[in-house]
């Protein structure tokens, strides 16, 4: 039996099928490559030495996603195919409703016509809005402030929605920190197309020389040096609370939700610190304004996955920025070898 992969071609989705078929699993990727390159197949065969099926398809294809799951042994599913820009999300509400709720109804759909309950989501530290105050607990009031944002709280509800009507499905929510980091071969990693929109990324960047300094977004927020502060995750970390999540339906029936992050705040500073520490390259930076519909301080309370998934990070952040700076280093096009 096969667990599929949507958008197991992106960042999050190809370092936790690198975990999948490390632990042994069989894996199907489905993803349309709109935020991600054909050689990151290659690169996850190389560092497993594994074999996997991929479907070049988009979620909105329902006959697509019926003919995976007519071919393929499937039995559950990890899904994190949709769009994620949040700026972009408030110039294209349309198209980022319509992908990533569309998409998302769709393979319920189909999945329920196999027979297939049990779904590993990937939500986001976004659902936790602008009020509530870190540490942030999985009991917290969800909303949002973009269509992104909206997009999660959406999914969230409709997940929990699908298991009030058959409590035959199991169900996590994972809500996901900062990632930045990964995998430590350096094969594979971050590959924003564009000018990156998060902070590790534009770091690597101005690391690399492509872009000639890192702007930060305000130095007058409520934090210890001024600018904001976030948790941030080892990828390879939040890629392994996938298989946990998977693993907990066996014991742990029903919907699971549960913060992905390390429960420790950094600044902008701190990161911009670590990087250079850790890697011996300088960072230059100037301080802009904030950035609009950006909060102070998120950060998670990780009690919780730990207590019931059994699962804690492993990595700290000289390790993230270690392992973004050699990613970035040894592919400074990313995936675009050719
Ligand atoms: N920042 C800068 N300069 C940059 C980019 C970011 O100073 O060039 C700062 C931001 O202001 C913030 C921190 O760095 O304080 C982290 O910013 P990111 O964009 O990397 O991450 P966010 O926490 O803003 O974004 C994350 C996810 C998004 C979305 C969002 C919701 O990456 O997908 O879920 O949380 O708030």
């Amino acid at each position: 039996m096969a667990v599929l992969v949507t958008g197991g071609a992106g960042y999050i989705g190809s370092h936790t099928v690198v975990e999948l078929l490390n632990e042994g699993h069989e894996v199907v990727i489905v993803d349309n490559y709109s935020n991600s390159k054909p050689e990151v197949l290659n690169r996850i065969k190389q560092i497993t030495g594994k074999e996997f099926t991929f479907y070049e398809a988009d979620l909105l294809d329902k006959a697509a996603l019926e003919e995976i799951f007519s071919k393929e042994s499937i039995d559950s599913v990890i899904h994190f195919a949709g769009f994620k820009a949040v700026g972009e999300s408030v110039a294209m509400p349309i198209e980022y409703y319509h992908n990533n709720i569309t998409g998302t109804l769709i393979l319920l759909d189909v999945m329920r016509a196999n027979n297939v309950k049990k779904i590993v989501f990937s939500s986001s530290a976004t659902v936790y809005g602008m009020n509530n105050v870190s540490p942030l607990t999985e009991d917290m009031a969800t909303s949002a402030t973009n269509p992104y944002g909206y997009t999660k709280v959406m999914i969230e509800q409709i997940l929990q929605d699908v298991y009030v009507s058959d409590n035959k499905w199991d169900i996590a929510l994972l809500r996901y920190f900062n990632p930045i980091g990964a995998h430590e071969s350096a094969l594979i990693g971050e590959d924003p197309s564009g000018i990156p929109n998060n902070l590790m990324p534009y770091i690597t960047q101005v690391a690399i020389g492509k872009r000639p300094q890192l702007s930060v977004f305000g130095d007058d927020y409520d934090t210890p040096d001024g600018t904001g502060v976030r948790d941030y995750i080892h990828v390879v970390d939040l890629a392994k609370g996938h298989l946990k999540a998977l693993e907990s339906f066996a014991s742990l029936p029903g919907v699971g939700i549960y913060n992905l992050g390390t429960g420790v705040g950094y600044s902008v500073l701190d990161l911009v610190n670590n990087f250079q520490k850790a890697n011996d390259v300088e960072i230059p930076y100037v301080i802009a304004d904030r950035r609009p519909g950006d909060i102070g301080t998120c950060y998670a309370d990780a009690s919780r996955a730990e207590k019931i998934l059994n699962w804690k990070t492993e990595k700290d952040l000289e390790d993230m920025c270690r392992d973004s700076w050699n990613w970035q280093k040894n592919n400074p096009n990313g995936y675009d070898v050719y």
